[in-house]
């Protein structure tokens, strides 16, 4: 399953680092690649993604999610 995840705030690598390491931390996934131009980040796994759990980790970590969609 692949998510896409709105979010802004990001200004550059850093950023996208602190979001992939965030992620990793808090969720069991494959891959994940945040894109701070696109101000978005790509999300693969094969478990769900707790949207709630996810905006929490995003806003922990001093961005703001926007939202969250799935593509097979
Ligand atoms: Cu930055």
């Amino acid at each position: 399953m692949t998510y896409n995840v709105q979010i802004e705030g990001m200004m550059c690598g850093m950023c996208e680092a602190h979001v992939n390491d965030a992620i990793r931390k808090n969720f069991d996934v494959k891959k994940v690649k945040a894109d701070h131009k696109k101000n978005r980040c790509v999300i693969k796994t094969d478990n769900e993604i707790d949207a709630e759990k996810l905006e929490a980790v995003i806003k922990e970590t001093g961005y703001t999610f926007k939202g969250i969609t799935t593509e097979d």
